[in-house]
């Protein structure tokens, strides 16, 4: 039956076009993304002073727009950018994991809708100062990936530590460079990328966006600058003139330094006059990692450092200020996902995404405008790799696999039943309450997990290291093959029937 389901569905058109309700806008968009930076690390979350490094100006920037306090991102660099970049799970495109595996290319394929591409498709200019980390060969740097110009790295920052390890043998891996480039000419590299260069790189960052910035004062095209910071991933080396600053050591350090930057692109806006037509977003990319203990990043009431699925590493600060558009002082604690930027910018100014394959953002500016104040979203799914280890609904986790360890993301094992953590209750994720009636929360996680089969089922996955999507499978713990089988027929099924009801004028079955 299977094979007769996939045939009927070939032949019908799904159309998920965009339709637009009002004009589009053309705001400019400065995306700033801070690297590995915690829950609780700024003033505005809790931290800040509490920490031992002020944050003045990014409490500032929280101060004039919307502050998100359940904002959902994947638990690694390379899924998180992935999905802020295609609006899709990183699963969808073979970028589960930041550790490059030999051989294979790493990163977006080419055939992935960039963001950059998007925006550059409806009269954006595009540029990006920093941390790629989708792509470190010919044909997938962020200048083949619509953006005009960069400067930065295609890698992380930890490759800055590998020639200085006991036992480094340079001839079993090449050295890293920071690299510049543009669309038309497109990147090489320009530079060592040496732990000495590593406290400066975000004053290289920081002058290359500000002096972006200046350039496009009486510029009437619209641009879109993409800003993902070195720091305060490790090492987190600060700059001089930031080292000893707070007295609190170098991630506090590095932290203030980090603060300093966002500000000096905020000044570079007011003093070229743009404040009010650019949107601006700040952004953690996942929770602290734990390299530098007891140095490192903190993760506010939540449990969890990168790599687990913890709310510690997969919800970080987020906020957008749009002067005259978004009102000041807002705080929001509505579900919001990383994957959520590129339909909400499309929608916004108008852009078009390819109706031939599976998004898993949604558009949340009327949420960002205050025209409402509810999410479009009330779920996210969570991956480890290519599995499907947990499911946000509402105040709810539940969890298919168990986490073995807290900081890391070995060790998960089948559990008897699922778990399941009350996330307002229980911030620290700490106290399973599955058996205190909460298995009923088995329905809404399947009424999220069987739509996202079904869909790679239908679109396929793009494998790690790809040019294009091939026929995928993502594992679904806790439920068997068989059940899964049977729901996932189910559904084409009823698509089927929908199709059918819909091309037929209702002669066709009941639509439902
Ligand atoms: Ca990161």
């Amino acid at each position: 039956m299977a094979k007769v389901f996939s045939i009927l569905l070939a032949g019908l058109s799904f159309s998920a076009s965009v339709a637009l309700a009002q004009p589009a806008e053309k705001p400019n968009i400065v995306f700033m993304l801070a690297d590995n930076l915690g829950y609780g690390d700024l003033g505005s979350y809790g931290g800040g002073a509490v920490r031992g490094a002020p944050t003045p100006r990014l409490d500032a920037l929280a101060a004039e727009g919307m502050r998100f306090t359940n904002f959902n991102v994947e638990a690694e660099c390379t899924p998180s950018r992935s999905a802020l970049m295609t609006g899709r799970y990183a699963v969808r495109s073979g970028t589960t994991r930041a550790m490059p595996v030999p051989g294979i290319p790493q990163g977006l394929a080419p055939w992935e809708y960039t963001m950059a591409e998007m925006l550059k498709d409806v009269g954006y200019d595009t540029a990006m100062f920093g941390k790629w980390h989708i792509g470190a060969s010919e044909g997938r740097f962020p200048t083949d990936q619509g953006f005009d110009t960069w400067w930065g790295f295609p890698n992380s920052t930890g490759v800055a530590l590998f020639p200085e390890a006991i036992g480094f043998e340079s001839g079993l891996m090449p050295k890293f460079h920071l690299y510049e480039g543009t669309a038309q000419g497109g990147a090489t590299p320009v530079e060592e990328y040496t732990l000495k260069r590593r406290s400066t790189i975000d004053e290289t960052i920081g002058q290359r966006a500000v002096e972006y910035i200046e350039a496009r004062a009486n510029n009437d095209k619209p641009f879109f600058l993409y800003v993902p910071f070195s720091l305060v991933h490790h090492p987190s080396i600060p700059h001089p003139d930031f080292d000893g600053k707070t007295g609190n050591g170098p991630y506090a350090d590095a932290t203030a330094e980090h603060d300093h930057r966002v500000g000096q692109i905020m000044d570079a806006l007011a003093a070229a006059g743009l404040e009010e037509n650019t949107l601006v977003v700040y952004a953690s990319d996942n929770g602290p990692d734990r390299a530098e203990f007891p140095y490192i990043g903190d993760t506010g009431p939540f449990r969890g450092y990168l790599g687990s699925l913890h709310e510690g590493s997969v919800r970080t600060p987020m906020m957008v200020r749009w002067s005259g558009k978004i009102a000041p002082q807002q705080v929001t604690n509505e579900i919001v996902s990383i994957h959520d930027f590129m339909p909400s910018f499309a929608k916004l100014v108008g852009g078009e995404l390819p109706d031939d394959r599976a998004y898993d953002g949604v558009d949340q500016m009327p949420l960002i405008l205050g025209e409402t104040d509810k999410s479009a979203r009330e779920s996210v799914l969570f991956f480890h790799d290519t599995t499907l280890l947990s499911v946000k609904w509402k105040q709810f986790k539940v969890y298919l696999q168990q986490e073995g360890v807290e900081h890391g993301n070995a060790n998960y094992h089948d559990i008897w039943a699922p778990l399941v953590y009350n996330t307002m209750v229980d911030p620290k994720e700490a106290n399973d309450i599955t058996h205190d009636g909460y298995l009923w929360l088995l329905s809404p996680t399947m009424r999220k997990i069987m739509p996202f089969a079904y869909s790679v089922d239908k679109y396929g996955l793009v494998p790690p290291g790809g040019d294009k999507r091939e026929e995928g499978q993502v594992n679904i713990p806790f439920f068997s093959q068989t059940m899964l089988d049977r729901s996932l027929s189910e559904l084409k099924k009823q698509a089927v029937m929908r199709k059918l009801h819909e091309v037929s004028g209702g002669l066709i079955g009941d639509g439902s």
